[in-house]
């Protein structure tokens, strides 16, 4: 059973003003029953992988059950002399190795006719030769137009499994998507005895939307790099392709900034509830970006501005309105704090921290916050949003901001991430018309702080409950009034950590929404069926378990009984590595 999570700290005095949030003190013993339940003592028997068994739904599917592929310990990966389609055949081999315990070399050599798994990179379009088993429904499809940028070809026969792909992140996703097709027990860091089998057939698959993520604010609670990990591999399990990290907040400054020291070494060291805080070094926060660009995963960094700054303000109290020192704050409320914007020293700070965090940030986003400065006037707030937009385009980096920063003049290809729970809002609707594209976060769909039922033991209700159908029950490209479908670059799965203080924690508000919120973003609005999802998603409970993941048991989802004795938990691995 993997481990019990430990009750959080109480959290937030007194009722909330102006957004209440709901933080009471979570019941241990229902997440420990929901450990239980990921451990295998559910329901259906388990049924082997079907080819449509995947999460999120591919655009085609082939299947042909007279073409099963069985892997076995002889096995060559065999890729194309690319380095970075190279390094996902690595990946590929990483993730077979410790259940099969099988050596899987992976070579490149063009002469040896080896595999039979084989990785290749063939420009843009499917080889028209490929059908094969796939029939013409596939061939006909999507396998003649181009991939795309993250699209692939998987075909799987006796003989092989081929995946083909435009781009070394079209690779990795289609090994996402045979990670799923091999028996659950693949998830197990020790070895299984197991018949890894792939069923046979074709998919042809790529996303409906470019930006597919997910959020985690480690600036309420902190969470050290290698939690930070696991949230990333769990993110590419479900090819989602953006990590936005909410970076500060009133109650801690998680990124060094070099020109602004004390950001980290007195707001760093609070959080809500008086745990101890902490923040990433520079070369902590490599680490992060270097793990997550090997995932094809994109880190956002967010410094919000001009509000939820009181750990910046207890730091540099010159920042402060009146330059008051505001006292060190710990609670769950917000709105009450910004960095003034009538002192240029707040210009200058604002430039030199978004310096350094866009010299430590690969990718072409940088995200400014802007919600709930409710102490700004409404003019001042724009004005100083428009100056904030120019620095962030000094970096050479594109602004993302929360929904509030509409108003404001348009940039240069400004993306507006909307958290709202009333999609009739023209506010942002006349930004997307002046040019701005939008995440959608729906705070009743995608907000995974949310909980799940009333009994859930952590996590917030303001936005309402958030069940698995609810939190995939929705379209991206017609729930704003008014903003067409090509304005949204994609969706997001906020996870905000006011009441959420572990891993497992996390995982237990992750899963299992974070799936649901990352079909909406893959896959194509004619898949979309919650009772084929359920089912779907239900396969992915035993994998979770083998994972050491312990998930929420939705009452929803039809999850199969878990062959305990042939997945090994993270518990019954632990104790394997105790004993041995
Ligand atoms: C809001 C607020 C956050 C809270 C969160 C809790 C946004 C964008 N600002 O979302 O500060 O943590 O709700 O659900």
């Amino acid at each position: 059973m993997p481990t019990t999570p430990a009750a959080p700290s109480e959290t937030g005095p007194e009722p909330l003003d102006p957004v209440e949030l709901s933080v009471r003190q979570p019941a241990a013993a229902e997440l420990a029953r929901s450990a239980a339940h990921a451990a295998g003592e559910l329901l259906a028997p388990p049924t082997p992988v079907r080819l449509g068994d995947v999460v999120p739904a591919p655009e085609l599917v082939a299947p042909d059950p007279a073409a099963d592929f069985l892997l076995t310990e002889d096995a060559v990966i065999r890729v194309d002399a690319d380095p970075a389609a190279r390094d996902v055949a690595e990946q590929l081999a990483e993730l077979l190795r410790p259940a099969t315990g099988y050596p899987l070399p992976v070579t490149d050599s063009a002469t040896r006719a080896d595999g039979p798994l084989v990785l290749t990179l063939s420009g843009a379009a499917a080889p028209a030769d490929a059908a094969g088993p796939a029939g013409d429904d596939v061939a006909d499809g999507a396998g003649a137009e181009s991939l795309g940028d993250e699209g692939y070809r998987l075909e799987v026969t006796h003989a092989e499994v081929r995946i083909t792909a435009g781009t070394p992140a079209g690779l990795f996703h289609g090994v996402q998507t045979l990670r799923q097709l091999l028996p659950a027990a693949v998830e197990s860091a020790a070895p299984v005895a197991e018949r890894w089998v792939v069923p046979g057939g074709a998919i042809v698959d790529r996303p409906r939307f470019a930006y597919r993520g997910a959020m985690l604010d480690v600036a309420r609670h902190f969470f050290g790099v290698d939690d930070v990990l696991r949230v990333i591999d769990h993110l590419a399990r479900y090819k989602l392709n953006h990590l936005h990290l909410h970076l500060t907040d009133d109650q801690g400054w998680r990124i060094a900034v070099d020109s602004w020291p004390r950001l980290t070494e007195v707001g760093g060291t609070t959080e809500v509830g008086d745990g101890p805080g902490g923040w990433y070094t520079k070369d902590d926060y490599r680490r992060i970006v270097r793990y997550a660009a090997r995932r094809h995963v994109t880190v956002v960094p967010e410094i919000d501005l001009p509000g939820h700054t009181n750990a910046a303000l207890v730091a540099y109290p010159e920042l402060a309105p009146g330059k008051i020192p505001p006292p060190p704050y710990t609670g769950t409320e917000v709105g009450f704090s910004y960095v003034d914007p009538a002192d240029e020293r707040t210009y200058a700070f604002v430039a030199e921290v978004l310096g350094e965090v866009a010299a430590l940030t690969p990718g072409p986003w940088l995200h400014l916050g802007g919600d709930e400065a409710f102490k700004v006037p409404a003019d001042t707030y724009r004005g100083f949003i428009e100056r904030a937009q120019e620095l962030v385009a000094a970096t050479g980096k594109t602004v993302v901001g929360w929904h509030q920063l509409a108003p404001a003049g348009h940039a240069d290809g400004r993306v507006l991430q909307w958290w709202g729970t009333n999609g009739d809002d023209p506010e942002t609707a006349d930004a997307v018309r002046r040019g701005a594209r939008l995440i959608l976060s729906p705070a009743n769909h995608a907000y995974v702080d949310m909980k799940y039922t009333a009994e859930t033991p952590i996590g917030h209700d303001w936005a309402g409950l958030i069940d698995v159908r609810r939190a995939y029950d929705w379209d991206p490209g017609t729930h704003l009034t008014g903003v067409p479908a090509e304005a949204v670059l994609g969706v997001e799965a906020p996870l905000w950590t006011e009441t959420v203080t572990t891993l497992a924690e996390v995982e237990f508000m992750l899963f299992p929404r974070l799936p649901a919120v990352a079909e909406l973003g893959w896959s194509p609005r004619s898949t979309h069926d919650w009772a084929a999802f359920r089912d779907r998603l239900a396969g992915h409970g035993p994998r979770w378990t083998a994972a050491g993941i312990a998930f929420h048991p939705a009452p929803e989802i039809p999850w199969p009984a878990t062959p305990a004795h042939r997945i090994p938990t993270q518990r019954s691995r632990d104790d394997a590595t105790h004993t041995s």
